[in-house]
């Protein structure tokens, strides 16, 4: 092995020598996190995946509506594009683009989307969205649309989440829109469930990335020693992960350690929660001020689509 570390290396590394150490959440998703995450959207403390399907189905007919056929479809972490899949049989993209930081992942279910529409123009982009996303020359500047699911704008802190939506508006042209998911302020006890279910799914999931870490940097975490914390923070409207030291520990990677005490804390995640009208101004500002906003029942979830 060289001594030259790699941009993943030298951001873990970093974070880990912090004061608190962090884990940035992307770490989360090798193999088995990517399964974990899975099973999380299918567990019944976790509402949001099933939430936002149900919009997604009860106003189908005018989210058709309203998009129109034949746009270029663009989904920004696309992964398995179970959700492209739903979105392409309801609107009929003549375009469509994957994008995911992962790019073995996207190979695969590219692939499997090329044979479901082999009527549409598919194509798989890796990008990371803390950067620039240069998006294929091919895709007609025409009727693009951005479809943004999951909430996953929740991992973004609000001055990044402005920013990302201002490249968003940059990417489309005055024609363009994005659907975007969004979860919502709610009841805390509904939040605190999520994140820290019964099952142990979500704990699994979040110690899963000390195995990560040390696969990407050769470190020794032992998981048996860390437990899982999770917790809304209201204050800064967000979802709290952490994972906590059981023991007094030191911890080793290549010309590097670090100690930790008994109860110190690595911050794995933030989730930040919105109101609708705190997001729908956040997209004002970004240039995307026409707003249409689905809700469900309990207002725990929302689906937005934004124009310029
Ligand atoms: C993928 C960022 C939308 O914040 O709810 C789920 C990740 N973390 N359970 C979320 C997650 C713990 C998820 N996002």
């Amino acid at each position: 092995m060289n001594n030259i570390l790699t941009s993943d290396q030298l951001e873990i590394i970093k974070g880990l020598m912090q004061v608190p150490a962090t884990i940035s959440p992307k770490y989360f998703y090798d193999a088995k996190g990517s399964a974990l995450f899975e099973d999380i959207t299918r567990l019944q403390a976790y509402y949001p995946t099933r939430t936002e399907h149900a919009i997604m189905s009860t106003h189908a007919p005018e989210i058709a509506r309203r998009v129109g056929a034949s746009c270029a479809l663009i989904e920004l972490g696309a992964g398995n594009c179970q959700k492209a899949k739903a979105l392409c049989e309801l609107i009929k993209p003549a375009h469509f683009v994957a994008v995911d930081i992962s790019e073995e992942f996207l190979h695969d279910a590219v692939a499997r989307m090329r044979l479901t529409f082999p009527d549409i123009e598919i194509q798989a982009l890796a990008a990371d969205l803390t950067a620039d996303i240069l998006l294929p020359a091919s895709l007609p500047a025409q009727r693009r649309l951005v479809f943004y699911p999951g909430s996953s704008i929740g991992n973004f802190d609000p001055p990044q989440a402005l920013a990302l939506m201002s490249r968003i508006r940059g990417l489309i042209a005055d024609d363009g829109a994005l659907l975007i998911g969004v979860d919502l302020v709610k009841d805390e006890a509904v939040l605190n469930a999520a994140y820290d279910d019964g099952e142990g799914v979500t704990a699994a999931f979040n110690l899963n990335v000390l195995d990560h870490v040390n696969r990407l940097i050769g470190s020794d975490f032992d998981t048996s020693q860390w437990q899982h914390r999770a917790f809304f923070n209201a204050d800064q409207s967000r979802i709290e992960m952490h994972l906590e030291a059981k023991s007094n520990q030191l911890i080793h990677w290549r010309h590097g350690a670090r100690s930790f005490a008994r109860g110190e804390r690595i911050h794995t995640e933030n989730s930040y929660k919105y109101r609708v009208e705190d997001f729908v101004e956040l997209l004002e500002r970004a240039g995307l001020p026409q707003t249409q906003v689905w809700t469900d029942a309990h207002a725990w979830f929302a689906v937005v689509l934004a124009r310029p």
